[in-house]
């Protein structure tokens, strides 16, 4: 389709915009179910994008009325799309039950469907360099592959818990398992994997990628992956933050994590940074880093925010003051953003300045969006749709900080961009919309033949990361490079972390 709109529809009130491929025609038309004209709009003139296209855009904001809907524009028509009170519930309910599919060390019962399997990657698991075994079943499946890495599932973890705290009332829908109760999965994990002196094992996977099968059928050994200062930054904020949402109903859990955060952080204040890189013989995600900086600041915020201890905080205010405030960063490799959502929680003069880092960030990124309403023009990374949901998550911030419309509009457009308001046309959440993406890098989904709700893509990645991509896509402007097929692990896998903001952005958005 040439005329690109949020394929799951809008609210009566939101702001609705279309986006099109060249100037159509001078006038948008709206048409019912019945296929008769309601509204009759202008169209902008068009502009060249940053690709060389021309673009053209319609308000079809006037258009409030519930029903099913279609646009046209010259020729050319969009797909059908509903205005309703929720659009998005189903949605993101399938993206919060995505986390309990992803689950390993124990049963995925019958509501999985052909995604369910008895329990999974379970037994003792062999410490790299030793014969000494430890036992770390559960957690998530960290993506399309089977491995369970502390860095990203810090993030994950995070995401959900800042999605209950910004509309607990989103997630009242029947969820496969509540998400309070989904993320402990995560974390009870997380506690398995700290050594007796507080670090914390960077990651536990097989030595290598398994084919497309189910994930209790890897019966490879699992191989626990030495310690990391970014795996324990990121194990103590997490930790720290999160048995803050616990402590009302299980005091001990919260106990027990906030010992753990104390233990990881008094582990990084005598140790120099050990940053991961794959050890001779695994070949498995690295999440390797080049600085573990914004890992300890955030520890030190968190850690600062749930027991205000002097100690804490004169950390916390020298990491925030040392910090580059100029962007908000959510990334499993940059995490400083965290400390900046987080520190708005910390004593007055260190929560103006967090507040000012996110309104600097979200500004900055303001000034960057694109006809599509994104940041990224020439180069996106692999799992941009993380970073766009990432910039939704920032803008949500600034817009809670200041009620100013610009920044709710922003976000907004993240979540559009990702349900297809995006050059290649496509809702990016597996099996939603009228194009979904139907054939991501995922094992379970590969393995069986029928593709996973409720997924978010990793979507368009301009480096020609994988040689399906190579094949596909060479030549292609970055926001273009998609290919829905499996071989392509670097435009089209699936991760808790690309889920995980996306359910905070659509949370948020949906109050
Ligand atoms: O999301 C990660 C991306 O930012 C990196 O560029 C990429 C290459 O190192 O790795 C991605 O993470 C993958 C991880 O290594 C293994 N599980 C699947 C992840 C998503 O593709
Ligand atoms: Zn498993």
């Amino acid at each position: 389709m040439n005329i690109q709109i949020n394929q799951l529809g809008y609210t009566p009130g939101m702001k609705k915009t279309a986006v099109m491929h060249g100037k159509l025609s001078d006038t948008l038309q709206v048409l019912d179910a019945q296929g008769c004209i309601v509204l009759t709009l202008p169209v902008s003139a068009s502009r060249t994008d940053i690709w060389g296209d021309q673009v053209a855009e319609a308000d079809f904001s006037a258009l409030t009325i519930p029903g099913t809907y279609t646009l046209r524009c010259g020729k050319e028509a969009s797909w059908p799309f509903p205005i309703s009170e929720a659009p998005y519930q189903s949605c993101l309910t399938a993206l919060v039950d995505m986390f309990y599919y992803q689950r390993c060390g124990g049963e995925v019962d019958a509501r999985a469907g052909v995604f369910a399997h008895p329990a999974c990657h379970t037994g003792p698991a062999r410490i790299y360099g030793t014969e000494d075994f430890m036992e770390v079943d559960g957690g998530w499946h960290d993506a399309g592959d089977f491995g369970r890495y502390i860095v990203p599932a810090a993030k994950a973890v995070a995401d959900l818990l800042l999605a209950w705290q910004w509309n607990a009332g989103a997630f009242a829908a029947p969820n496969l398992t509540p998400i309070l109760e989904e993320a402990r999965w995560e974390l009870e994990w997380m506690l398995k994997m700290q050594r007796e002196d507080g670090a914390v094992y960077h990651k536990v996977s097989c030595a290598r990628f398994c084919g497309m099968i189910m994930p209790h059928e890897e019966k490879e050994e699992l191989i626990i992956s030495p310690v990391s200062t970014t795996a324990t930054g990121d194990f103590a904020a997490c930790m720290a933050m999160a048995s803050r949402f616990y402590a009302a109903q299980d005091a001990a859990f919260a106990q027990r994590m906030l010992e753990a955060a104390r233990r990881a952080w008094d582990f990084l204040q005598q140790s120099e940074p050990i940053l991961f890189r794959n050890p001779e013989g695994i070949s498995t995600g690295g999440y390797g880093d080049r600085s573990d900086a914004d890992e300890r600041l955030w520890a030190h915020v968190e850690l600062a925010v749930t027991c205000g201890d002097e100690m804490y905080l004169r950390a916390a205010r020298d990491a925030i003051l040392q910090q580059d405030r100029s962007r908000v960063s959510l990334g499993w490799g940059d995490v400083s953003g965290y400390a900046a959502l987080e520190g708005l929680m910390l004593p007055g003069d260190l929560a103006s300045l967090c507040r000012q880092w996110i309104l600097d960030g979200a500004d900055a990124a303001l000034s960057r969006i694109n006809p599509y309403g994104i940041t990224m023009t020439e180069r996106l990374p692999w799992g941009s749709n993380m970073n766009i949901s990432n910039d939704g998550m920032v803008f949500y911030q600034a817009w809670l900080l200041t009620g100013c419309e610009a920044y709710r509009l922003a976000a907004e457009k993240q979540l559009h961009y990702l349900l297809g308001v995006n050059p290649v046309d496509y809702c990016y959440v597996s099996c939603f919309g009228s194009n979904p993406m139907l054939h991501p890098h995922h094992r379970p989904s590969v393995a069986q033949g029928v593709c996973q709700p409720g997924m978010l893509s990793g979507g368009a990645a301009s480096g020609m990361m994988d040689a399906c991509a190579r094949e596909h896509l060479q030549g292609q402007p970055a926001a273009k490079a998609f290919i829905d097929m499996h071989a392509s692990y670097s435009t089209n896998e699936i991760c808790v972390y690309w889920n995980s903001p996306m359910v905070a952005l659509l949370a948020g958005l949906s109050k």
